[in-house]
C-alpha cells in the first residue's frame, strides 16, 4: 500500500529501502520506510551553497513567471491529491479526510500565490526635495529555510514555499524526522513542476533530512536569511537564538493553547460540532487545536453533558477507514505526555472523563486514544501547557470579562474564539483589549483557518506570519530608493553644506 502510493508520487521502493532515520506509520506501528540523514557538517552547507546559486538564477526571472513554476506545481498537487494525502495519512496518522484537505490547502495557497506573482506591490512616497521621486521596492531575500513539524507535514512547508518562490527566494526544507516521505514525495512533484517548467535553476527547492543538529546547522548559516520555523514553544527557544546570533530573521510559528468562550446566548449546536471537531480532529495534534473550554455557568450542565454523548460516540481507527473521526497519536512520547497530563489533571482538582488508551488490542504498537474532556475547578499549570493530544480542560465563569481575562492568561497566543449571538460581546472579542490571539473567530472554532489570512500568533507562539495577507513581505528585503531627476542637490531636512 505504501510502496504503491509512493510509486504514484515518483518515489521508488529502492529510494526508501535504506538509511538511519526509520519511519514507522502511527497507524500500526510498521515500518513504512528508511530514509538517509544529511550529515549536519557537509551536507547541509553544501545544499545551502547549492542553494544561494539557485537564487542568483531565479531571483532575475520576473515574478509572474516564477509564478507560472507555482502554477505548475499547483497542477502537479491537483492530480495527485489522493495519492499524497493517502501518504499523509499513513505518514501522520490523520484520517483521510484532513490528509485530503492538507493538499487542498496547498493547492490553495498555490493559486493564492500565482496571484501573487503579479501584485507585489511597493509604495511611491512623495519626496520632500525638489525633483526627486522616492519608491519603495520589494526585492527577493534569499535561501529560505523552512523547519516544518510532523502535524502538517506538507501544508506548512507549502505556505512558506509558494511564497518564498514566487517572492525569487530559493528554498531548503527540514521536514519533521517523524515524517520524510513526504516530504521525498512533495519534493519530487515540485521537480516534475520544475521539468514542465524549462529552465527552473538546479537547486530551487531541496530538502535535507535529519534531526535537531540538522535544523541547528541549517538556522546557524549566514548565507540563509530566513528561518521558517513551526513546532513546539521549546524548539523555536532553542532555535530563535541560533538565527538572533547572526543576526538573521526567525519567523516562528510556536504552540498554541487555545480557546473557545461559550456564552449564554451561544447556538449551543453550532458550539458543540465546532468544539468535537477543534478538540479531536486531528487526534488533538493541530497548533490550533482547541484546548480550553470557557463554558458560561448557565450552560454549562447542558453542553458538557452533550459534549460527553458526542464524544462517547465518536469513531476511533483506522484513519484509512470510512467514518473514522479521531486517528492515533504520533508515537509513544505522545501518548505518555497525554497521560502525564491528565495525572497532573487530577492532581490539580480535575475530573476526567476519557483519556484511555484505545484498541491496543487490535493495534499493540500503535497509540490510539479516547479524547478527553477534563472539568477544572481552576486555571491550573497543567491547562497553561500545551500538552498535543486530545485533552480538552472546561471550566466555567461568571461574567465575559472573567472569561477573557482566563482565555488571555496564558504564555500562548495563536488562536481563539467565542461563541455568541450578543454583538457587543462578539466586538470586544475582537477589538483591541479583546482577544490577545493572533486569529481571534466568533461562531467558529479556532482551528481550520483558511489561507488567505495571515496564519500566526503572539507571546510564546512566536510573533511569526505565514499563509495569506501579506504574509509574503517576510520572504523579500525592502529597499527605498530615492532618484534625483533635477540638475541640483538639495539636501534632505533643508541643511546646506556648501562646498563652493
Ligand atoms: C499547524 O497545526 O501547525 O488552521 C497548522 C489550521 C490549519 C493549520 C494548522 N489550517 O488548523
Amino acid at each position: 500500500m505504501v510502496a504503491d502510493v509512493l510509486k504514484a508520487l515518483g518515489v521508488s521502493a529502492e529510494e526508501v529501502s535504506r538509511g538511519d532515520l526509520i519511519v514507522r506509520s502511527p497507524i500500526d506501528g510498521v515500518e513504512i520506510g528508511r530514509v538517509k540523514s544529511d550529515s549536519p557538517a557537509g551536507e547541509v552547507d553544501l545544499k545551502v551553497a547549492l542553494s544561494v546559486i539557485a537564487f542568483h538564477e531565479w531571483r532575475e526571472v520576473p515574478a509572474p513567471r516564477r509564478g507560472e513554476l507555482v502554477r505548475l506545481f499547483g497542477e502537479e498537487l491537483r492530480a495527485n491529491k489522493d495519492a499524497l494525502g493517502r501518504l499523509v495519512s499513513l505518514e501522520a496518522g490523520k484520517i483521510l479526510q484532513e490528509g485530503l484537505g492538507e493538499v487542498q490547502e496547498m493547492i490553495d495557497i498555490c493559486d493564492f500565490a500565482v496571484g501573487l506573482s503579479r501584485q507585489l506591490y511597493g509604495l511611491t512616497i512623495a519626496s520632500e526635495r525638489p525633483g526627486h521621486r522616492m519608491m519603495e521596492t520589494w526585492h527577493p531575500l534569499g535561501p529560505v529555510g523552512v523547519i516544518s513539524a510532523f502535524n502538517f507535514p506538507v501544508a506548512v512547508w507549502a505556505w512558506n514555499a509558494a511564497l518564498a518562490l514566487v517572492c525569487g527566494d530559493s528554498v531548503i526544507w527540514k521536514p519533521s524526522e517523524k515524517t520524510p516521505l513526504t516530504a521525498m514525495a512533495t519534493q519530487r512533484l515540485f521537480e516534475r513542476a520544475a521539468a514542465k517548467f524549462g529552465d527552473a535553476p538546479k537547486g530551487l527547492s531541496q530538502v535535507i533530512q535529519g534531526g535537531r543538529e540538522i535544523g541547528e546547522q541549517l538556522a546557524a548559516n549566514p548565507l540563509v536569511p530566513l528561518i521558517s520555523a513551526t513546532g513546539s514553544t521549546r524548539m523555536g527557544k532553542a532555535l530563535a537564538p541560533v538565527v538572533a546570533a547572526r543576526l538573521g530573521r526567525s519567523l516562528l510559528e510556536l504552540g498554541g493553547n487555545n480557546a473557545m468562550i461559550v456564552a449564554p446566548s451561544a447556538d449551543l449546536k453550532l458550539a458543540e460540532r465546532a468544539i468535537t471537531f477543534a478538540a479531536v480532529g486531528t487526534a488533538g495534534q493541530r497548533c490550533t487545536s482547541l484546548r480550553r473550554l470557557f463554558v458560561h455557568e448557565s450552560v454549562r450542565e447542558k453542553l458538557v453533558a452533550r459534549l460527553k454523548t458526542v464524544y462517547g460516540a465518536i469513531k476511533i481507527g483506522n484513519p484509512l477507514e470510512a467514518g473514522t473521526l479521531v486517528g492515533p497519536l504520533i508515537d509513544k512520547a505522545a501518548f505518555d505526555g497525554m497521560q502525564s497530563a491528565l495525572a497532573q489533571a487530577k492532581a490539580q482538582g480535575g475530573t476526567v472523563t476519557g483519556g484511555a488508551r484505545a484498541l491496543d488490542g487490535q493495534f499493540p504498537n500503535a497509540y490510539y486514544v479516547q479524547p478527553a474532556i477534563v472539568e477544572m475547578p481552576r486555571q491550573t499549570d497543567v491547562v497553561k501547557h500545551e500538552t498535543f493530544a486530545p485533552i480538552l480542560y472546561v471550566l466555567s465563569y461568571h461574567d465575559f470579562d472573567e472569561a477573557l481575562r482566563l482565555q488571555n492568561g496564558v504564555a500562548q497566543g495563536l488562536s481563539s474564539c467565542i461563541f455568541t449571538r450578543d454583538m457587543q460581546e462578539a466586538e470586544r472579542f475582537v477589538a483591541a483589549a479583546g482577544s490577545d490571539c493572533g486569529i481571534a473567530n466568533v461562531n467558529i472554532g479556532p482551528s481550520g483557518a483558511e489561507i488567505g489570512g495571515a496564519f500566526g500568533g503572539e507571546k510564546e507562539t512566536g510573533g511569526g506570519r505565514e499563509s495569506g495577507s501579506d504574509s509574503w513581505k517576510a520572504y523579500m528585503r525592502r529597499q527605498t530608493a530615492t532618484v534625483n531627476y533635477s540638475n541640483a542637490l538639495p539636501l534632505a531636512q533643508g541643511i546646506k553644506f556648501d562646498t563652493e
